[in-house]
């Protein structure tokens, strides 16, 4: 299927290609890898200056992986899991995306990625069957097919106080900052945003700074991660083990390789205490993952989160404080949950003020502070850690056309849809990796990059053994998917809290829970049997009748040739 290297193009010549995919991080470089191997031409082409996507923007202080750096890797290839050595049990951005340019080097990846390029539009020419996507500054690239490797948490947020431009210090957002270093030595900081980004960044800012003020809206439960390096022997004995590990991790719901399998209010209280006792002091894994029931019983859930209450009054000093900081109102679990290093503990800093939002919003940023319905809080930089327009964001802020000219901004309007959280009826040819209604976020993502990549490794190798040139989501079978995954989460406690995954965070958002609580091994069990059913759900050169049958007011673009 491989096709010619160049095309007119209304807007100049432009690269063609079998498959082009959107993103150059963990998904972008190994979908490159993969069907490259297979004999496909791709290219990838990617907004950042190099690979490792969200560990390429994500420099803040303090930013480090939550999942352990021997299961947060790739698994398909035995010599680079051999070869690569970590340095420590959860390994820091840098680590991380050294890693990543280690997988680039290696398997000579960068050749087949366009750096520094952003894709605005991405259009379906139904005619030639072909998808054009044009760049910033003009480029443009044609393929027969579309993969977006966005990521889930890439389109970042940042509130729009009146003011802000006023401000006469820097902002930082912390999924957008900057190369260079930033030195906040003897200046006052303000953070805003107590999310995972914001716990992480907390204590090194609170370390440099002269001040800080941290802006909280929502209180969040958080673990310690007990990061250390790794033990003599330790690394050598998961590599020894890496096949039987990686097995376990594959059938295991979160991707991970530990759980009791027991429930919270099936162990006498002793147990239970012991087990979380022994997980907050040795920053095993998540307690989600310690009991089955944690994220499906309310009780469950209570004792759980009053433990990680309790440690909380136990170490914050001020109990005013520490009452702030106890998360009330959203089941833990239910927004994603933290880990920290000493997040907790900043607070009895004496350079160090919290301030609740919710009682005293923010009404603006004048030139030297943020200002309360309260008071101004003078400061000379300010740190947002507001979080990302999570997992659609990314694809809707490109203006993706289907069938018809029809815009994926408006099919999605009332909330994603999706087959397999992989293709979208009305969108021929395009598949995201990653994308709402798989489990990405819910599990450990890189094993979920891993298969949705091979999935559709094998569904584009069977397309070509059979001639297939158009591929496209059933319009029925994606309406018992998005159901399926609704009814799921409607099961858990997830809906119980205003968080990303529901959309919350968004104004406007619809409120639609967005990834698969099934697990990644009940989910990779189902595509895998749709697989060797022969794709019932995908349509091979068979459009179905036009799944959207509202006119899109928005004008077409023009044809690829
Ligand atoms: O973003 P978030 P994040 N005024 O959305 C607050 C992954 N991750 O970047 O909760 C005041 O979680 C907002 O308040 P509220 C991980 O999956 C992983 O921290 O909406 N506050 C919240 O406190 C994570 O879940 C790792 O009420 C405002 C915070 O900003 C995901 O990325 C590390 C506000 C945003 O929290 C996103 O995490 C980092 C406003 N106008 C990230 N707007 C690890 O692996 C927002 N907030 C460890």
């Amino acid at each position: 299927m491989t096709t010619d290297t160049a095309v007119d193009d209304p807007a100049g010549p432009a690269d063609r290609y079998d498959v082009l995919v959107v993103g150059a991080g963990f998904a972008g470089m190994y979908l490159i890898h993969k069907l490259r191997a297979l004999g496909f031409t791709v290219h990838a082409v990617e907004a950042a200056g190099s690979v490792g996507g969200t560990w390429y923007w994500n420099r803040y202080p303090g930013a480090r992986c939550d999942v352990a750096s021997l299961e947060y890797s790739y698994s398909f290839s035995e010599p680079l899991q051999q070869e690569w050595e970590w340095t420590e049990r959860f390994a820091a951005q840098p680590e991380i995306l050294r890693y990543a340019e280690h997988v680039a080097d290696r398997f000579d990846l960068r050749r087949d990625i366009t750096f520094d390029t952003r894709i605005r539009t991405a259009d379906f020419d139904e005619r030639a069957g072909l998808w054009r996507l044009r760049a910033d500054g003009g480029r443009t690239f044609v393929g027969r097919f579309l993969i977006t490797a966005v990521g889930c948490l890439s389109a970042a947020r940042t509130p729009d106080w009146p003011g802000q431009r006023d401000f006469t210090g820097p902002i930082y957002h912390t999924g957008q900052w900057p190369h260079h270093e930033v030195d906040f030595t003897g200046q006052r900081v303000a953070v805003v945003g107590t999310g995972s980004s914001g716990i992480q960044v907390i204590p090194p800012i609170a370390e440099q700074a002269a001040h800080l003020t941290v802006f909280q809206r929502t209180a969040n439960f958080s673990l310690p991660t007990r990061n250390r390096p790794l033990l003599p022997g330790e690394q050598a004995d998961v590599k020894a083990r890496y096949p039987q590990i990686r097995a376990m991790m594959r059938d295991n719901p979160r991707a991970l390789h530990r759980r009791t399998g027991k429930g919270v209010l099936q162990v006498p209280e002793q147990v239970r205490r012991a087990e979380l006792e022994q997980r907050w002091r040795d920053g095993e894994v998540s307690f989600l993952t310690a009991f089955t029931d944690v994220l499906t019983d309310a009780d469950a859930n209570r004792a759980v989160a009053d433990f990680v209450r309790e440690k909380i009054r136990a170490t914050v000093t001020d109990p005013v404080v520490a009452e702030l900081l106890c998360p009330q109102g959203h089941p833990i679990g239910t927004k994603r949950i933290c880990r920290d290093t000493g997040y907790f503990e900043t607070f009895n800093r004496d350079d160090v003020d919290l301030v609740d939002v919710r009682s005293e919003p923010i009404v603006e940023l004048t030139p030297g502070g943020v200002r309360t319905s309260r008071r101004e809080y003078p400061v000379d930089a300010v740190v947002f850690a507001t979080g990302y327009d999570a997992m659609t964001g990314a694809l809707t802020r490109i203006d993706i056309r289907g069938r018809g000219g029809r815009s994926l901004r408006q099919v999605w309007a009332d909330g994603p849809r999706s087959y397999l959280g992989l293709a979208v009826a009305g969108f021929p040819n395009m598949f995201t990796v990653t994308g709402p209604g798989s489990p990405s976020v819910l599990v450990n993502v890189i094993m979920a990059i891993e298969q949705h990549v091979e999935w559709l490794a094998e569904l584009l190798g069977h397309l070509r053994d059979r001639g297939v040139t158009r591929v496209e989501a059933d319009p029925g079978h994606q309406d018992a998917w998005v159901a399926h995954v609704a009814d799921l989460a409607a099961a858990t406690l997830y809906p119980q809290a205003d968080s990303w995954f529901i959309g919350a965070n968004v104004p406007g958002k619809p409120r639609v829970f967005l990834p698969y609580v099934g697990g990644l091994d009940r989910y990779r069990r189902r595509c895998d049997e749709i697989a060797a059913a022969g794709y019932p759900g995908l349509r091979f050169d068979d459009p179905a009748p036009d799944p959207y049958p509202a006119p899109d007011p928005t004008p077409t673009s023009d044809p690829v040739v």
